[in-house]
């Protein structure tokens, strides 16, 4: 008999048809799943984010043993082997190989670039073989996103998008976009009208094994920013697909129209809370699009909102992962706009008087979520203006939300809001004052600042901040014609002008930040 395998199965592949287990052969292969405290330590990961992952880990290694599929399982709280748990992936490896007597491992390329180095680095010290197939979970591979970015000036996502909706026909008739157009973008910027109500969010009640996770997390981890007491996050496949349906039948119909809305109180408003089921490999990409496109071709669901939910995935989502695989490990420490500020301590909770940052931070804490115009204009957005250091700004995101891995938030936030990579993946940097916050949510009702006001004690922190970020940054962002307009305004303005507008912001910056 050949000898067997050992199936290494990363937190974030948590799929039935992974390339790892291609080929499995159940009477001499062992999967190994490891919860290790250098990965739940590397940054100081949301509560709800652990409890995600070690719970859909957990529940996956049920499923293959249910399939009569050995499973090695190293869990973060198995006092048994308290003095010898394994601290990293690779000493798990390295343990569970020999424990299981075993020579050779078989893995899919893990997502981020940090873990592959570490895969790579124990197989040239060690000299165990390791082979490393590719993760099929995308629509697109390493090879195929650098053959198209060959050559090419900008590397604008609509452009490797429309490639994709013809590769793969979604939401095409013929050679042609359904609707005659690519984009239905101009149609998905309403702001919600008072009355409007955003429906209930789809809940999965923590069952044994989650709550089993939750006292562990509450035990080890007692001293991280965010709160566990309203997790209601899909961990099995089975709930993924209900959240996945739910989303379909209720939410996908007005998706585009709501889509850069904000709401005090309204933290999901209809988007689809399916990026930690997609990240974590409970859902497919194909599938989430497919049945999303399926509900247009049915007449359930409007061209602009399916047209707009399949280019979250099929495009920005490809998109952040190529270029995050095409630039690393250089990427990550981009800061074009010479960022130097320590994360202001509201981030972690801290107290702040601006109503829109409390807003999305708290929906953050409670619930290790905040949609992506929370994201990248609200606490993104007061990150590139205040000039914050974007590494702290990533380790930021990186560690509280639940969908959160590097191989998409790192483009997300250092590419998307901070403009730290120089204008690779944006073409000009999402700054904005009060007015797009006001405009976009009813935030500023009731803040203690007044979005009207560009100075003095009660102005909106989001105005000078705006102003001040275009001049300090003018000999870099001015040549760009995306940002003709401000600069167009700025140059209108006296000395004097500038030099209150650059003191307002200073005194904000020194006073009220720590
Ligand atoms: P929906 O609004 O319902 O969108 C549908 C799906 O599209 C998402 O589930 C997601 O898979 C995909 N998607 C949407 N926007 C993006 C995008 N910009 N990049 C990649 N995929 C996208 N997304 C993550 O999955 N993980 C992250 O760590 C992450 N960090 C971010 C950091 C910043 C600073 C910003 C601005 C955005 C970040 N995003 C990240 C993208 C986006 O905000 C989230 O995918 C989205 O908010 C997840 O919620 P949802 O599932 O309800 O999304
Ligand atoms: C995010 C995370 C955490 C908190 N813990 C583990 C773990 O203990 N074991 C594991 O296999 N994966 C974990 N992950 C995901 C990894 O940090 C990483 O994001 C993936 O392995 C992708 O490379």
């Amino acid at each position: 008999m050949k000898p067997g395998v050992l199936r290494l199965v990363l937190g974030d592949q948590l799929s039935d048809d992974l390339s790892a287990l291609d080929d499995l052969q159940p009477e001499r292969d062992v999967v190994l799943m490891a919860e290790v405290d250098d990965e739940a330590n590397y940054v100081a990961h949301h509560p709800q984010k652990l409890v995600l992952v070690f719970s859909a880990m957990r529940h996956f290694a049920h499923a293959l043993r249910q399939r009569g599929i050995r499973v090695d399982y190293v869990a973060l709280d198995d006092d048994s082997n308290a003095d010898d748990r394994p601290r990293s992936l690779t000493a798990a490896l390295q343990q569970a190989l020999r424990r299981n007597n075993l020579r050779s491992v078989v893995c899919t390329e893990p997502s981020e670039y940090r873990v592959k180095q570490h895969l790579q680095q124990f197989t040239e010290d060690t000299g165990i073989a390791l082979t490393m197939r590719e993760d099929r979970r995308f629509f697109v591979n390493h090879a195929r996103f650098a053959a198209w970015a060959e050559g090419r000036k900008g590397l604008r996502m609509e452009f490797f998008y429309r490639e994709l909706r013809r590769e793969t026909g979604l939401l095409m008739d013929g050679s042609e976009p359904c609707g005659g157009q690519w984009n239905f973008d101009h149609d998905n910027r309403k702001s919600l009208p008072a009355g409007v109500t955003p429906p209930q969010r789809l809940r999965f009640e923590p069952d044994a094994i989650t709550r089993s996770v939750m006292d562990m997390v509450r035990q080890r981890f007692a001293e991280r920013f965010g709160s566990l007491d309203e997790f209601a996050w899909p961990v099995t496949r089975e709930q993924a697909l209900q959240s996945l349906r739910h989303f379909v039948a209720q939410l996908l119909p007005a998706f585009g129209d709501w889509q850069d809305a904000m709401k005090t109180g309204a933290p999901f408003l209809w988007h689809s809370l399916l990026s930690s089921s997609l990240n974590l490999g409970l859902l497919q990409a194909r599938e989430v699009c497919a049945a999303a496109e399926a509900a247009y071709r049915k007449g359930d669901a409007p061209l602009n909102a399916v047209e707009g939910f399949i280019r979250q995935i099929l495009g920005w989502r490809e998109y952040v992962r190529g270029i995050y695989w095409l630039r690393m490990p250089a990427y990550q420490h981009g800061n074009a706009l010479q960022a130097t500020r320590p994360l202001p301590a509201m981030y972690w909770g801290g107290k702040t008087q601006m109503r829109c940052m409390a807003q999305a931070i708290d929906d953050t804490r409670r619930h290790a979520y905040s949609h992506h115009i929370q994201r990248l204009m609200v606490t993104g957005n007061f990150a590139l203006l205040a000039g914050i250091d974007p590494q702290q700004v990533h380790a930021w995101y990186l560690a509280v939300y639940v969908d959160a891995f590097e191989w998409v938030e790192l483009p997300n936030t250092l590419g998307m809001a901070l403009y730290a990579d120089g204008g690779l993946l944006a073409s000009k940097p999402y700054a904005a004052s009060g007015a797009y916050i006001n405009r976009m949510s009813d935030f500023c009702k009731g803040c203690h600042y007044d979005v009207k006001l560009k100075t003095g004690p009660r102005a909106c922190p989001m105005n000078s901040l705006y102003w001040h970020f275009l001049i300090r940054n003018q000999s870099s962002l001015q040549g760009n014609p995306r940002m003709a307009l401000p600069y167009r305004n700025l140059a209108t303005w006296s000395e004097e002008q500038r030099q209150a507008m650059t003191q307002q912001a200073q005194q904000f910056l020194n006073n009220e930040l720590d």
